[in-house]
């Protein structure tokens, strides 16, 4: 892509309302515009970013045997007189009468429209175990939008349901969407942390939040610190036994506020305790019978007997995570970017467009990436080399390869690393294949 024929929307100044980084980030790279109080556009950067977010939660909730459909944004009122929940879910809600004056409702999520699906499709046992799951734009009248997408009013989810036979089958369930979440977080460069959690107005009594530590987050979260080096599962069967992966993380002291207790966590070594603000990327809950008994989802089950499934929702922000993921990673002069959610891996800092070594070079570098599928943004403006490195740096592309005409005579071209801020002089061809390599490494193509 080239920078000129791109739609990048630069803020030189930073932007009054943003009170935390991510906010501030987003707007000066030209990724958002607020449209009202907690409703963005996604402009191109921001869309790319959000979108490959998108690419690996799919991945890892089909590599975790969830199933894709699509449920609209508009449901209608009746459905949550079933569950019960239209009158318990207040003011979040945002309630829409159509032309014919039948009420309507912009999802908040989506538990009681997937169990009518399910109602009406399934009837036996033998369906199950199954998990649906969509990624949709949903509404909630927060009280306080803030934080730029953070807390928005109308913001992406991930949201998937399960339906087993029983409990024992739905904490296994449960178990495959854990291992997943925390493969999931890993992949994007986050350390997300699995802790006891409140249900509010999902219900149920089994709970985790996944949690990246992050002095701008909203929620106070008391753990033990050898969860922050604890690994992420990686490749386990999901056909298998998945509890010990569970155990192992749900061992140590890990809560959010709602479920915190003093005298637990003071019963740590006082250096293992850490008290922290953190921001929720993720939120699973096991709910039994909740829905499916009030609106009648049972199957037959194998002996003979009608009853209701076993249910669970797992929901993961993922127009929430473009923030969080430029908390987690960003420094004075920008964001820097995991290598796996770049909007581009590279950026081609093309000094002198028009000179024709220059430009060769750049065709040869653009020709070598094209071949890799490494997706670079060519800088070909006339802005001043000052001006296009700085524009790097805010937006954050993992490596920048400046090309400029004395490294273009002598067939050398300028690599520098994002986040270590390293530089280094390469011949063209031996630099895009150490860029290649790097990004291969690093599972981003
Ligand atoms: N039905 C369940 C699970 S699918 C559910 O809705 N859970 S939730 O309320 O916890 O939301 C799931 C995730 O969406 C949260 O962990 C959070 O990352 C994200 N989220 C929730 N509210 C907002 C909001 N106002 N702005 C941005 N992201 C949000």
């Amino acid at each position: 892509m080239k920078l000129s024929q791109y739609f990048l929307p630069l803020l030189k100044e930073d932007p009054k309302e943003a009170q935390i980084a991510s906010h501030r980030l987003m707007l000066r790279a030209g990724m958002i515009r607020q449209e009202s109080a907690g409703i963005y556009s996604w402009l191109p950067l921001g869309l790319a970013v959000l979108q490959n977010i998108e690419r690996i939660v799919r991945d890892e909730q089909e590599r975790a045997g969830a199933v894709a459909l699509l449920m609209p944004t508009i449901q209608s009122a009746d459905l949550w007189r079933e569950s019960g929940r239209y009158d318990d879910y207040g003011k979040e809600m945002l309630r829409i009468t159509d032309r014919h004056e039948r009420e309507m409702l912009f999802g908040p999520t989506n538990e009681e429209m997937i169990t009518a699906i399910f109602k009406n499709f399934v009837r036996s046992y033998k369906a199950l175990p199954l998990n649906l799951y969509h990624i949709q734009w949903k509404f909630r009248d927060e009280v306080r939008p803030r934080f730029g997408v953070m807390r928005g009013r109308e913001f992406l989810m991930k949201d998937a349901y399960s339906f087993d036979v029983d409990e024992a089958a739905a904490r296994r369930a449960y178990q495959r969407m854990f291992v997943a979440y925390l493969n999931t977080f890993a992949r994007m460069g986050l350390k997300a942390i699995a802790m006891q959690a409140d249900t509010g107005p999902i219900g149920g009594d089994l709970s985790h939040e996944f949690i990246i530590l992050a002095e701008t987050g909203e929620s106070q979260v008391y753990c033990h610190r050898d969860l922050l080096d604890m690994p992420a599962p990686g490749d386990v069967d999901f056909h298998g036994d998945l509890s010990t992966h569970v155990q192992e993380r749900t061992s140590l002291y890990a809560a959010t506020e709602e479920k915190h207790s003093e005298a637990e966590f003071l019963k740590l070594p006082e250096d293992k305790r850490i008290s922290a603000r953190g921001i929720e990327v993720g939120h699973i809950f096991y709910f039994g019978e909740k829905y499916s008994a009030p609106m009648g989802a049972s199957v037959t089950m194998a002996d003979g007997q009608l009853r209701p499934v076993h249910m669970g929702s797992y929901g993961i922000g993922v127009s929430r995570l473009v923030g969080a993921i430029i908390e987690a990673c960003h420094d004075d002069a920008g964001i820097i970017w995991p290598e796996t959610v770049a909007p581009f891996h590279v950026g081609i800092v093309h000094l002198r467009p028009g000179d024709s070594a220059c430009d060769a070079a750049v065709a040869k570098l653009e020709a070598l990436f094209t071949a890799r599928r490494v997706k670079y943004l060519t800088d070909d403006t006339d802005e001043r080399g000052g001006a296009k490195f700085a524009c790097m740096d805010l937006i954050g592309l993992p490596y920048a390869v400046t090309v400029g005409p004395k490294g273009a005579a002598s067939g050398m071209i300028e690599i520098k690393h994002r986040k270590t801020g390293e530089k280094k002089e390469m011949p063209l061809v031996d630099g895009a294949n150490f860029i290649i390599h790097a990004l291969s490494e690093a599972g981003a193509i």
